[in-house]
């Protein structure tokens, strides 16, 4: 293999170099000139409270906004929406473009009751413990909860909203006091703690296609998802600023508040500010404005194998082959760019993918599924029907002159859809009905959709498309650029539904946007081998899981690039413990399938594998979780432990739920690594990596590892559903029996959370699932079962393995309605801290009890708090 990567090595040194991009600073856009805010003091933005202009209602506070200096006389409006969020939008007279289809539904207004004081100053909105303080001039607006300030809204005075033609920028600063963080604004190659821009570019959300990115960075990458939060140790907040045009964020932290200067190029200031009290209830008040990510089919939570291009349909089952042959587990196959006739979307290369009907099938045979990519350009070809159409039916988008837009992609010269335009979007969507598309074992990649366009030959463009191209209603293409692809995706799904009405599909896309989490999973784009972009994969996705997408991973082993064995096992070490966990690469770098490995990489790789799909359960259940209640299927350390001050910044570990921390190795060539545990010396937790050992949450441990490592912990009061039998596809394990990991606490106590249903239709809205709550306490494990619901699966219980469990147990009885059991195998071990429980199967769909009863005296007796009470009174008799 090393001459052949030698040879690669210098195509890679090429392409790299092609490959650097440079995007526009601040001062080569509109952000120059407004980046220097208006001096507050020198000018009146004022808010007019006469009685014949502010309207207050139980819905809404309207009036007038008047910028001084400037004939601008804009509508403000102020509302109460989602879970007590304030809606604040000041437009035009003539709306500009709004982004509402990134919200989940259309908000009603919440009851309020405005009270304007006697001077004509204040008006004040309040809504259960929050309250908006609106005054007039200069015109702010403090938010409170309970009684402490939250943030302020154009607290500096510098709110701008210009109504010129060719400038029609908005811009407005908030205030978060007493907070020591800030968070979100996805996507950037950035940490968790976002930057002080002071000395620094802004961050910038601007839809872009770049390849082997800077980490650390602000700048912009494919997606944009305009919500910040600010963070402390006493109070979090946020603000979701509604608007898909480029825009600029400032953020100024000090060790007392956070500062966020937003600057859009275009739209109406349309702002969602979220009230917190704490990181937690922002996010979901987050996602209750944008919704959640509808729960995906069991199997998209498996391992994916993709690489650009699989060349032809034998060539997909052959590595099938492969995968079975070396006992690596893989659910899904991916075809790129290369399985269509002449990068004609919606075609069949003629020779290579001549029957996809027999792929299709013959991959479902082993439970294996297709993923195929679908990028939004069109070959301008005559004899390409889809172009001719479109072309006539004027679903393109448009040249400012009203001609088609054309310019290069990979099919050579090619025109946009205007997905924006409702009859565009419907005639792209029945595109799914073609062949091979309309198949039940098919899912899709949304690609390009930035839209990225081979636009070189003017790099003001950025390598999209120019932001005076026309779209649907007249709209300019710069007040639509970030919501371009996401709406993509709206087609793709509707097209997928309208197949299989029953079936969840499953898309990825690249360029996204607020809200995208309710149509598709994002991957974090083309990044190369190199341990910095392993490591800020981790980031990458808690930043998006934040933003409302928890379905989110990274190209494992890096797409460009060659990664050496170390960081190629290690990849799939981390990677496991990514919501989206697909191997990816270019097509100019070896292939890379974990088979074509020397057997100990390979086996590293395998055990990789098998802890992802052993924790399938959980993943599962983590996400039946985010759908119901808008929280994150991964989280930051802080996002449990706020008022940890180390914690506040840590994004090398990653919490998959509230109970598994896991701290992958992120560097080369260590031997010892650095662990944060939190929640205080009585939290304990147990490393599932080493033998179960139980380590104190006091912080920062010391932990030796050597290349089979992935530290993972479990929170000592957790249960973690699991299914510990190793199958080629998660489908496979459906009958699969479940074992529950049982972590005790100090005092003996632990409960968790198990979803189960079909695993791929939505008979689950029609209540067809369990829910299971299980608690145990009192050495008894017993269910409970969310009610209304039933389903009847045919896997079981069959193993209880109890970390740090009661000394003594020597026998556990199961009862169940009328039923009783007693499980035929305890075992011990005391180098592994367990104890397991074997030859017992428990039936989900009862409420059970299991009773542990520990041997005493010679008698067996149940350990419950009232039978040691009873004890210790003979005792004191005695
Ligand atoms: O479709 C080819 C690639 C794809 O493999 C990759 O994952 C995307 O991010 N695509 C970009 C086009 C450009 C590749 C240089």
């Amino acid at each position: 293999m090393a001459m052949h990567i030698q040879k690669f090595k210098v195509i890679l040194f090429i392409s790299l170099f092609v490959c650097v991009n440079s995007w526009k600073s601040c001062h080569e856009t509109f952000c120059d000139r407004i980046r220097a805010r208006p001096q507050g003091g020198s000018r009146n933005v004022k808010l007019d409270f006469s009685n014949s202009v502010l309207k207050l209602n139980n819905e809404s506070v309207q009036t007038n906004l008047n910028v001084e200096g400037t004939s601008q006389n804009l509508k403000f409006k102020l509302e109460v929406v989602g879970d007590s969020s304030f809606h604040i939008l000041i437009d035009e007279s003539t709306p500009r473009y709004r982004a509402n289809k990134a919200l989940n539904e259309v908000l009603p207004p919440l009851k309020i009751d405005p009270k304007k004081n006697n001077n004509n100053t204040l008006v004040t909105v309040t809504h259960g413990n929050n309250k908006a303080l609106i005054y007039s001039s200069p015109f702010k607006v403090e938010f409170y909860n309970n009684n402490t300030l939250i943030s302020i809204a154009n607290w500096n005075n510098s709110l701008i909203f210009k109504t010129d033609t060719n400038q029609r920028e908005i811009a407005l600063d908030i205030l978060f006091p007493n907070v020591q963080r800030a968070y979100g604004i996805p996507e950037h190659a950035d940490r968790l703690t976002l930057q002080n821009t002071v000395s620094n570019q802004p961050y910038r959300l601007f839809n872009v296609d770049y390849g082997n990115y800077r980490v650390d960075s602000t700048e912009a990458l494919y997606g944009s998802i305009p919500v910040l939060y600010a963070h402390g140790i006493e109070q979090s907040s946020g603000i979701f600023w509604l608007n898909p045009s480029q825009t600029w964020i400032d953020v100024t932290t000090s060790p007392d508040d956070v500062d966020a200067y937003f600057m859009s190029e275009d739209g109406p200031l349309d702002m969602y500010f979220l009230m917190g009290p704490t990181l937690q209830q922002a996010v979901m008040q987050y996602t209750k404005l944008t919704g959640t990510a509808p729960l995906p089919q069991y199997f998209t939570l498996g391992y994916h194998q993709s690489r650009y291009s699989y060349m032809s349909q034998d060539e997909v089952t052959s590595i099938v082959s492969s995968f079975d042959e070396y006992n690596l587990p893989v659910d899904v196959l991916w075809l790129d760019i290369d399985y269509t006739d002449e990068k004609k979307y919606f075609t069949w290369d003629p020779k290579r993918f001549k029957e996809p009907e027999k792929l299709l099938n013959d991959l479902k045979k082993t439970n294996r599924k297709l993923v195929a990519i679908i990028d939004p350009h069109i070959k301008n070809d005559e004899n390409y029907d889809i172009h001719t159409t479109s072309k006539r039916e004027g679903y393109y988008v448009k040249n400012p002159d009203n001609t088609v837009y054309s310019d290069k992609c990979w099919p050579g010269i090619s025109s946009w859809l205007d997905f924006l335009n409702p009859r565009a979007l419907d005639y792209y969507a029945n595109l799914y009905a073609r062949r091979g598309f309309n198949h039940s074992n098919i899912h899709i990649w949304n690609d390009m959709n930035e839209p990225a366009v081979f636009n070189d030959h003017e790099p003001s463009f950025e390598k999209t498309m120019p932001l005076n191209l026309i779209h649907h209603e007249n709209r300019k293409h710069r007040e639509v650029h970030n919501i371009y692809g996401f709406y993509q995706t709206v087609g793709t799904q509707t097209g997928l539904l309208k197949n299989n009405p029953n079936l969840r599909p499953f898309i990825l896309t690249r360029s996204h946007f607020a809200g995208i989490q309710r149509y598709a999973a994002i991957w974090t784009g083309d990044n190369y081998a190199n341990w910095a972009h392993l490591r800020i994969s981790l980031p990458m996705c808690l930043t998006e899981a934040l933003a409302g997408v928890s379905f989110c991973g990274a190209d494992v082993g890096g797409f460009g690039g060659i990664p050496d064995d170390e960081l190629y096992q290690r990849w799939y070490q981390a990677g496991a413990w990514l919501p989206f966990y697909r191997g990816h690469s270019a097509i100019d770098v070896p292939r890379r399938e974990p088979y074509l490995y020397a057997e100990g990489i390979q086996a590293r790789v395998r055990t990789a594998l098998h802890q992802r799909y052993a924790h399938l359960p959980l993943w599962y259940t983590l996400f039946r979780e985010h759908e119901l209640t808008g929280e994150p299927v991964i989280r930051p350390i802080t996002y449990h432990y706020p008022k940890e001050v180390d914690a506040l910044s840590i994004d090398n570990q990653i919490l998959a739920g509230p109970n598994v921390l896991v701290a992958p190795i992120l560097e080369p060539s260590i031997s010892s690594k650095k662990v944060y545990l939190p929640g205080g010396k009585s939290q304990i937790w147990y490393n599932i990596d080493d033998n179960n050992k139980a380590f104190e949450g006091s912080g920062y441990h010391t932990i030796n590892v050597n290349l089979n490592s992935t530290p993972v912990f479990y929170r000592a009061g957790s249960i973690i559903p699991r299914k510990d039998i190793l199958r080629p596809t998660s489908t496979g394990t459906y009958k699969d029996p479940f074992s529950l990991y049982i972590c005790l606490n100090s005092t003996g106590e632990a409960n968790g959370t198990l979803y189960v249903d079909d695993y791929e239709s939505f008979q689950y809205r029609k209540n067809q699932f369990l829910y299971i709550t299980l608690i145990f306490s009192e050495n008894t494990l017993s269910s409970q079962l969310k009610d209304g619901a039933t389903y009847s699966p045919s896997a079981k219980i069959e193993q209880l393995i109890i970390l740090n469990p009661p000394k003594d147990i020597v026998e556990v009885k199961y009862t169940a309605d009328k039923e009783s059991a007693t499980a035929t195998s305890l075992q011990y071990n005391s180098e592994k801290n367990l104890l397991s429980i074997t030859g017992i199967a428990i039936d989900l769909q009862k409420k059970f009890q299991i009773e542990f009863s520990k041997k005493n005296n010679a008698t067996i007796v149940k350990l419950s708090s009232w039978m040691l009470v009873i004890i210790i009174t003979n005792l004191m008799f005695l």
